[in-house]
């Protein structure tokens, strides 16, 4: 490609193995404060050590909070251009290293070669676009203060990216919670920013898992606001911990989980809708927000499309993500195969199984299955992995459909084939999703062109990587927004 990035360099592996210690090189706010120590393990192949990071404690949080806070109002002087600058060098500096994301995307995210370049594209494309909005948003208003960015693992350098770019290029101080899962490439990421001219008092990184690092640093009274990308759940505790202790006008954006559908209809071209339905669901090995959860298909064609999905699915191959031929990698620890796993187990044992995959013995792995279900009202929750559900409707049944996804409340992508002109418009009125992919691959977010976010229990808005975003890191032009992340 363009960047010259040769995703099968054979040498990556050994490179990253020479450089491993550097990566795990405990960050300073680690080394304060006497945390407990969490090696990092391929997922692929749980046996081997990628590294490992001494994670913070409450005294970090408190330490690096304050740091932070001392620091902000100089960075919120410092001109924008100059701001703006250093994001910009950091793109540059992200794609100058973009083989050892790829590298560390594999091993410790078990993400797959095409998703580590996708990774590593979307966080410098981040980079650029903020710095490009910098200036217009910091015409009538005043930064916050500091924010807290907490980010989840499966895309653990372009969401930690674009949300600690946001805060900062808008005049913030950050401290941020990676994933516990992924804590290196976040490092990384850290490292690289603090090259690029961000001052290291005004980014702190604070590797730790959610109770230990997470609640404190939320329930922080100094904390002006929280950027929080993962699950409902975990939303919704924030907005608690909030509660209790911040200001009237502490900010929460939080960009959370979804139950994605797709609708197949009998004018759809099968070929087509086949490819961009096995990619949904199962690239990433179904760890995406965006992910098709729950496919709709006309009766009348249900055989035809099943039988092509099947085929479609048989010829994609499971193993070591590090590998060029791998289209399928493992999910990301032990506790999210055990639980897919079991969720496999008890469709298969309702006789719900359409088709399945073996998946290989040693790692992580949970092989992509398809499972029957009357519709999307019978899920419970977000299945996180490679599962496809697979209802059926009548050719008079479109309303009917559209409503019961409406009813569920997780508008984040939806999904559409067809070749009826009238149909796509009333379809995509009906409708309550963030993003909306007509005939094509219902896969996550262009930044810049086409923004990523959700609705009502999948996000409070604005949009990651859209004109608005950015403005809610100021205050000023902007009204408090009271997030809407479910009851
Ligand atoms: O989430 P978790 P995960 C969603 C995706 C899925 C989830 C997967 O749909 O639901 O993210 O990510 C920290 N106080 N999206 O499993 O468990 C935790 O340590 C403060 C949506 O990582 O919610 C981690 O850093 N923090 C999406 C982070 O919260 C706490 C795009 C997320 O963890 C905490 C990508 C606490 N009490 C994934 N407990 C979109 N909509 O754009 C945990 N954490």
């Amino acid at each position: 490609n363009s960047k010259g990035w040769d995703i099968t360099d054979p040498v990556t592996l050994a490179d990253i193995e020479s450089r491993r210690k550097a990566f795990a090189a405990p960050h300073r706010w680690q080394a304060g404060d006497a945390g407990k120590s969490r090696g990092v393990v391929n997922p692929a192949r749980p046996q081997e050590m990628v590294g490992e990071v001494v994670e913070a404690g409450a005294s970090a949080v408190k330490k690096a909070v304050e740091a932070a806070v001392k620091a902000q109002p100089k960075w919120e002087k410092t001109a924008v251009s100059t701001r703006s600058a250093a994001l910009l060098k950091a793109a540059d500096l992200y794609e100058d290293h973009a083989v050892e994301f790829f590298s560390l995307c594999a091993r410790e995210a078990g993400k797959t070669l095409a998703d580590g370049v996708a990774e590593v594209r979307e966080a410098a494309d981040f980079l650029r676009y903020y710095a490009g909005q910098a200036e217009e948003v910091e015409r009538h208003t005043t930064a916050r203060g500091v924010i807290a960015c907490i980010s989840p693992w499966n895309f653990p350098l372009a969401i930690f990216t674009g949300q600690v770019a946001a805060a900062l290029v808008t005049g913030n101080a950050v401290v941020a919670k990676p994933a516990e899962q992924t804590p290196l490439i976040a490092a990384r990421a850290v490292d690289l920013l603090h090259q690029a001219g961000i001052p290291e008092e005004v980014l702190h990184l604070l590797p730790g898992d959610g109770p230990s690092v997470g609640a404190p640093l939320t329930a922080d009274p100094r904390i002006a606001g929280v950027c929080f990308t993962g699950s409902t759940e975990v939303a919704r505790l924030i907005e608690r911990q909030l509660a209790k202790t911040a200001e009237a006008e502490a900010m929460l954006i939080a960009e959370t989980g979804g139950l994605n559908a797709m609708i197949v209809d009998s004018t759809a071209l099968p070929e087509q809708a086949v490819r961009d339905i096995v990619a949904s669901a199962f690239q990433s090995a179904g760890q995406r927000c965006s992910a098709l959860r729950v496919l709709y298909v006309q009766k009348d064609v249900e055989a035809k499309v099943l039988e092509m999905l099947k085929g479609a699915m048989e010829a994609l191959r499971l193993g070591d993500p590090a590998l060029i031929s791998t289209d399928v990698g493992p999910v990301i620890d032990d506790e999210a195969r055990d639980n897919l796993l079991s969720y496999c187990a008890d469709m298969e044992s309702q006789g719900r199984l359409i088709a399945k995959l073996d998946a290989p013995r040693d790692g992580r792995f949970v092989a992509p299955h398809i499972f029957r279900v009357s519709g999307i009202r019978e899920m419970e929750r977000e299945i996180f992995g490679p599962v496809l559900h697979v209802a059926t409707f009548g050719a008079e049944e479109i309303d009917k459909v559209i409503s019961e996804i409406n009813a569920k409340g997780y508008g984040l992508t939806f999904g559409l084939h067809t070749r009826i002109e009238a149909r796509v418009q009333h379809i995509v009125d009906g409708i309550h999703a963030g993003n909306i992919y007509v005939n094509r691959n219902q896969i996550g977010a262009v930044v810049g062109s086409q923004p990523f976010g959700g609705e009502g229990l999948s996000g409070t808005g604005p949009k990651a990587g859209g004109p608005h975003y950015l403005r809610r890191f100021r205050k000023g032009e902007v009204t408090f927004m009271k997030p809407a992340v479910g009851d």
